[in-house]
C-alpha cells in the first residue's frame, strides 16, 4: 500500500515554538519503519506546507497523522483536506494525545484512531486493510464512525522494546537540515527507553506506559547512535539518567567505539547527586546539556507534585553539573496562586543557581493526568476548543491572586531578567546562548521572545478565547465547525 504520514503544522497561537525548536517527527519515522513491506512517504508540514503536492504526486491509499494536544485542530484539518481530495483515502490518527485520549478524535474525517503504543497496531491495521481482514481483531484502534466509533481492547505496552524497529530517518531526509533545538543544529533525536517509574501528579508521560519503564539493550542503542549523521543528539527519553549500570555500559561501549557526539538528555536531579561519577564519565563522551524538572522553589510544592525529590538535591545537582561542565536547562511550574512575591523568589532562586536556560510553565493539567480531574472545573481555556493554547506557555487555569496580564508580566520579567545579556555573558557555559540577533537562528529566538512577550503582556489571544469573541474564535471554529469536531 502507499502510505503517507503527515506531521501537521503548529498553530499560530502556540507560542512561536517553531522559531526556537523543530525536531524531526520521530514518531512518524518509527511508524513508517513498522510497515517495511509498504511504500511510505513523510510530509512534514511544520517545515514545508506541501500536503497538496504530496497527495497529488504520491497518490496515497492511507494517510496517517499525529499530533500533540496543541495541534489537534491542525491534525484534524489534515484529515479534512485528505478526504476533500479523495474520500476513498483511509485516514488514521495517532500520537501521544490520541494514545490516552482517543475519543477526542471522533470526527467525520477520521477513519481510524490508534490508541496506546502505535507501531504494532499500525502494522496490524495496515495488514488488515490490505487483506480485507477483521478490524475487530486489531487491538488498540477506534473505527466505524457511522454508528459511532467503537474501540477495540487496549494493546498492552510490549515488555521487550528491542523488538521495535529502528526509526527510518531516510523518510525525513528532505527536511533534515531544518531540524534544530535552540542552538543545537543539525540535530537528531532518538529514544533509548520508554516510560518513567516515578509518579509526579502533573506528568503525562508516565501514563503512556502505565508508570512502567522499559529500556533498549545497550548494544541496540549504541548501534543507533553510530548510525546517526549529526554530531548533536537529543536523547528524548523521559528519564535517560535512570539505570546506573546501563549508563556505565553505554559509556564504555561509546568510548570503545570512538563515537564522538554531543548529547542533550533528560534526567532527575536526585540521580545526579547520587551518581556524580557517571555524570563525569558521560561528560567525557559528550554530555553537554541536562534538562531537569526543578519545578519549584520549596519542598512543600515538590511534595504536592509527588516529585519525590528536594530543593537540596536540585541545588546540589546544578552545582555538580556546572562543576563538570554540563549545562543545565531547567523547567519550573508556575502555580495559579502565585503572587508577585512568588515570582520574585523564583527569580532570585534561578539566579542563585546560576541558570540561564529556563522554561517557565504555567501549571497545565493535561487530560489523562492526575491533575486534570482536580482542575477541570477551573479551566479558562477548555482544551476542546482552545488546543493551541495548551502549549505550557499560556495559563489555562485562571490565576487566583493576580490578573492574567500581571501574571504574564511577572513571568516575562523573570525571563528578561534571567536572559539579560549582561548577566548571561558573565556565566560560563558549554553552549552560550546567542546574545545578539546576528543570524537566521538567533533572529528566530529574538522574534519568539518578542511575540511571546507582546502576546502575553496584553493576553490578547487568550482574551479572545476566554470571552469567545473577535478573530480568535478562529481556534474554536477550526476545531468544531470547520472540521466537524464531534467531541463526546
Ligand atoms: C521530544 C519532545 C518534544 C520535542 C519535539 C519532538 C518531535 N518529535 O517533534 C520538542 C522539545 C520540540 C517538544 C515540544 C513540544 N512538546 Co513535547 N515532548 C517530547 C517528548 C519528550 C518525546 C516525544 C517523542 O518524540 N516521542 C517519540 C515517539 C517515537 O513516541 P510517540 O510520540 O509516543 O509516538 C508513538 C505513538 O504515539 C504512536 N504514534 C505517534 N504518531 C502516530 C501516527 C500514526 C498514524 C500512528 C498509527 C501511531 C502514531 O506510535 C509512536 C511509536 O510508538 C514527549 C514526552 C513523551 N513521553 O512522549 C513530550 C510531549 C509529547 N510534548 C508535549 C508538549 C505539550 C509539547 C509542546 C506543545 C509544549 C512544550 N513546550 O513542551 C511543544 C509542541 C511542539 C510540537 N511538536 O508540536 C506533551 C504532549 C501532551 C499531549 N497530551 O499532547 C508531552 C507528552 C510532554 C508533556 N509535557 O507532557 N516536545
Ligand atoms: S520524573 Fe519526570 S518523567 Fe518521571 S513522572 Fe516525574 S515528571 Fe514524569
Amino acid at each position: 500500500m502507499r502510505i503517507l504520514l503527515v506531521r501537521p503544522q503548529q498553530p499560530e497561537e502556540t507560542h512561536g515554538l517553531k522559531l526556537i525548536m523543530i525536531c524531526e517527527p520521530l514518531e512518524l519515522e518509527y511508524v513508517g519503519a513498522s510497515v517495511p513491506d509498504h511504500e511510505v512517504l513523510i510530509c512534514d508540514l511544520m517545515v514545508d506546507n506541501n500536503l497538496d503536492a504530496c497527495l497529488k504526486e504520491f497518490n496515497p491509499q492511507v494517510v496517517g497523522t499525529s499530533c500533540y494536544i496543541n495541534n489537534i485542530s491542525e491534525a484534524l484539518d489534515v484529515c479534512r483536506r485528505v478526504k476533500q481530495y479523495d474520500p476513498g483515502i483511509r485516514t488514521v490518527m495517532g500520537g501521544v494525545h490520541a494514545a490516552l485520549n482517543p475519543k477526542d478524535f471522533q470526527n467525520r474525517y477520521v477513519d481510524f484512531i490508534v490508541h496506546g503504543e502505535g507501531m504494532t497496531t499500525f502494522k496490524e491495521l495496515i495488514e488488515c486493510l490490505d487483506t480485507g481482514g477483521d478490524l475487530s481483531r486489531v487491538k488498540g484502534i477506534g473505527y466505524g464512525k457511522k454508528a459511532g466509533f467503537c474501540f477495540t481492547d487496549v494493546r498492552p505496552f510490549p515488555k521487550d522494546v528491542d523488538q521495535f524497529p529502528l526509526p527510518d530517518r531516510k523518510l525525513t531526509q528532505p527536511y533534515r537540515k531544518d531540524y534544530f533545538y535552540l542552538q543545537w543544529r543539525p540535530l537528531t533525536i532518538m529514544r533509548t527507553s520508554w516510560g518513567c517509574p516515578y509518579q509526579c501528579t502533573f506528568c503525562y508521560n508516565r501514563h503512556l506506559t502505565d508508570d512502567k519503564y522499559f529500556s533498549r539493550s545497550p548494544e541496540s542503542v549504541v548501534n543507533e547512535i553510530e548510525s546517526i549523521d549529526s554530531k548533536e543528539v537529543f536523547i528524548i527519553d523521559d528519564t535517560f539518567l535512570f539505570n546506573k549500570k546501563r549508563l556505565d555500559t553505554l559509556y564504555h561501549m561509546i568510548k570503545e567505539r570512538n563515537i564522538e557526539k554531543e548529547y542533550l538528555v533528560y534526567g532527575r536531579t536526585d540521580f545526579v547527586v547520587q551518581n556524580k561519577e557517571i555524570l563525569r564519565k558521560w561528560e567525557d563522551i559528550g554530555l553537554r546539556m541536562l534538562r531537569v524538572g526543578i519545578e519549584a522553589v520549596t519542598n512543600e510544592e515538590l511534595d504536592q507534585y509527588n516529585k519525590r525529590n528536594s530543593i537540596e538535591n536540585n541545588k546540589k545537582a546544578v552545582e555538580i553539573c556546572h562543576e563538570l561542565g554540563i549545562d543545565v536547562s531547567a523547567s519550573f511550574i508556575l502555580q495559579p496562586h502565585y503572587t508577585k512575591e512568588h515570582f520574585k523568589a523564583l527569580n532570585r532562586y534561578i539566579k542563585e543557581l546560576g541558570l540561564v536556560y529556563i522554561f517557565l510553565n504555567p501549571l497545565t493539567p493535561l487530560p489523562a493526568t492526575d491533575l486534570y480531574h482536580e482542575y477541570k472545573d477551573r479551566l479558562i481555556v477548555p482544551y476542546e476548543t482552545g488546543h493551541a493554547l495548551w502549549d505550557f506557555q499560556h495559563c489555562v487555569i485562571r490565576p487566583t491572586q493576580m490578573s492574567l496580564k500581571s501574571f504574564y508580566r511577572s513571568m516575562n520579567i523573570v525571563y528578561l531578567s534571567v536572559l539579560n545579556p549582561f548577566r548571561v555573558r558573565k556565566i560560563k557555559m558549554r553552549k552560550q546562548p546567542y546574545l545578539l540577533p546576528t543570524s537566521k537562528e538567533t533572529w528566530g529566538l529574538y522574534k519568539n521572545m518578542f511575540i511571546t512577550m507582546v502576546d502575553t503582556l496584553f493576553a490578547y489571544r487568550q482574551h479572545g478565547i476566554i470571552e469567545n469573541k473577535n478573530s480568535h474564535t478562529r481556534i474554536k471554529n477550526k476545531a468544531t465547525e470547520e472540521v466537524g469536531h464531534d467531541l463526546n
